[in-house]
């Protein structure tokens, strides 16, 4: 739980006034892995851990920050150029550059931020940085106008522009647009989303934190979808969501045997998707955790997203007849997201937790998953 109490006086002790609060969530993805870059569909949802910034317009071209968790203090001028070069100052200089290139007049302000997604988790922490400063400066400077969609693609742009990392849409997508009790299947080529309520009678789901940090930053995430757009372009389609099993099988002796694999694991991943929202229809609980570790399955042999630890994990959760597990978000570490039967919960969660300790001397995190709402302004 956020102290949001602790974040506001914060801000009036460094600030010497109040500022106005908004937060914006981590997500959840119960299936669709590296699909949304490659114009597939993802099934994500929004969590209870969240940013929260508290924040005040102070009339110059300067943005002054302390993130509490680093105990971070840092200034910008917002017309600069070049902006900060550490990575977490420049996630909140792109925010602030690229809602001014989509027409927001941001001005300086001033702002105290925190929050309890466990970063390198999986759980996008950093979609949830980005999405809470675009709700707030859009609040702040625009008065609302552009639309959450917009706000979820300017997250994006930052990540691709200031950051580095070439992701697709999910993260800051669930983190605008989440709701309460409800999962999203989003299709990332036409941007269409419906709500699906997540109710699941007998079940629960709960991520494992391996505690090994996944960083995205300069990381292979890139290559893998620089793998994808090579074999959607010798394929002659603008993404791998176009591209059939046939095609791929007639383009595999021009293709290396890595970008091969890679390709199977996107197309395998696309019709995981569709099976998993037809399981749902008829409440078929064990079929959605048969897919979860296929996925894991793609993404550990054929993707080569996951590692030791998560393998373990994986690797228990089925021993311990556990529904459904695999690796969650970019990879390299981070989360498990289990589907656990009810009645196995406590058990799931005991063992697995002693026998990592036991594997890898490090504890392993319980997280409990409450599905909740997007980014908003919470008052002042
Ligand atoms: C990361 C990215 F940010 C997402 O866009 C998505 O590709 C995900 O990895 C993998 O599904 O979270």
């Amino acid at each position: 739980m956020i102290d949001i109490d602790a974040l506001k006086k914060e801000f009036s002790i460094r600030f010497g006034r109040e500022g106005v609060v908004y937060a914006a969530p981590g997500r959840i993805n119960l299936i669709g892995e590296h699909t949304d870059y490659n114009g597939g569909f993802v099934f994500p949802g929004a969590v209870s851990q969240s940013i929260v910034a508290v924040i005040a317009i102070n009339g110059c071209r300067h943005v002054n920050a302390f993130a509490c968790d680093m105990q971070l203090q840092y200034s910008f001028n917002l017309d600069d150029p070049e902006g900060p070069q550490s990575v977490h100052e420049r996630y909140v200089y792109g925010m602030a550059r690229e809602m001014m290139a989509s027409g927001v007049a941001v001005d300086g302000f001033d702002v105290v931020y925190g929050g309890d997604v466990p970063l390198g988790a999986g759980m996008s922490s950093s979609a949830a940085l980005e999405c809470c400063f675009a709700t707030a400066l859009n609040d702040l400077f625009g008065n609302g106008r552009l639309d959450r969609m917009t706000l979820a693609r300017i997250g994006q742009a930052t990540e691709h522009k200031y950051v580095g990392v070439m992701c697709g849409i999910m993260d800051q997508f669930a983190s605008m647009h989440g709701r309460e009790g409800s999962l999203m299947r989003l299709d990332c080529r036409s941007g269409e989303y419906v709500y699906f309520p997540w109710h699941p009678k007998g079940y629960r789901l709960v991520l494992v934190n391996s505690c090994v940090k996944h960083e995205l930053v300069g990381s292979p995430y890139n290559d893998r979808r620089r793998s994808c757009e090579r074999v959607a372009s010798l394929a002659g389609v603008e993404t791998l969501r176009d591209c059939s099993w046939q095609r791929l099988e007639e383009l595999r002796p021009q293709i290396s045997d890595e970008d091969y694999r890679r390709a199977r694991y996107v197309l395998g991943e696309k019709d995981r998707v569709l099976a998993v929202c037809d399981a749902l229809q008829k409440d078929d609980y064990e079929e959605v955790g048969r897919q979860m570790y296929q996925t894991h399955k793609g993404l550990s042999e054929d993707y080569e997203v996951s590692c030791e630890e998560i393998d373990y994990l994986v690797d228990e959760a089925r021993r311990l007849g556990v529904s459904g597990s695999r690796i969650m978000g970019g990879g390299f570490g981070g989360c498990t997201i289990n589907l656990v039967k009810n009645q196995l919960y406590d058990t799931f969660v005991t063992t697995v937790s002693e026998n990592y300790k036991v594997r890898f001397g490090v504890d392993c995190k319980i997280i409990p998953v409450l599905i909740g709402n997007g980014a908003r302004r919470i008052g002042n």
